[in-house]
């Protein structure tokens, strides 16, 4: 039976690191199948637009120039419950309060530069998803 979805994405200090390979080998390592895969620096715009529902938040300004500030990889992964076991793998906002064994835990800097995104609803999900990637690049 096919899984549902969530959207990741390898933000610009864990790509400069030259951590993704071994991000995306956890996130395959833990049951995660790779629906769809690119690397993409965005815009200020596109990153502001992918961010709008933190527009009043005051980290909203940085948190836009930092995520367009170098390329990214986004990604649409597949797996039962998804979203809910891949916030679990990727663990807090900060990695500070990380769990052992989470990507934050390994590869975050900072609350702000915290190597990954991931979808917090299955709703967003589905949006994040298909604000970069087309049904024809799904596999
Ligand atoms: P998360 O869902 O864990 O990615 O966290 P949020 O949706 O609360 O925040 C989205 C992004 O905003 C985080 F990945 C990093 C950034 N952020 C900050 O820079 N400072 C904060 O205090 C909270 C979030």
């Amino acid at each position: 039976m096919a899984g549902t979805i969530t959207f990741t994405m390898i933000k610009p200090e864990a790509v400069a690191a030259g951590n993704s390979g071994a991000i995306l080998n956890k996130m395959e390592g833990a049951g995660f199948r790779i629906v769809a895969l690119k690397k993409i620096q965005l815009s200020a715009q596109r990153a502001g637009k992918f961010y709008e529902v933190h527009a009043e938040r005051p980290f909203y300004g940085e948190l836009v120039e930092y995520m367009s500030s170098g390329p990214i990889f986004a990604a649409v992964l597949e797996k039962e419950n998804a979203m809910s076991d891949f916030r679990a793998l990727i663990g807090a906002t900060d990695p500070t309060e990380a769990a052992d064994g989470t990507i934050r835990k390994e590869f975050a800097e900072s609350k702000a530069k915290n190597a990954v995104h991931g979808s917090d609803s299955d709703e967003n999900a589905a949006l994040e998803a298909s604000f970069f990637f087309s049904d024809l690049e799904r596999f």
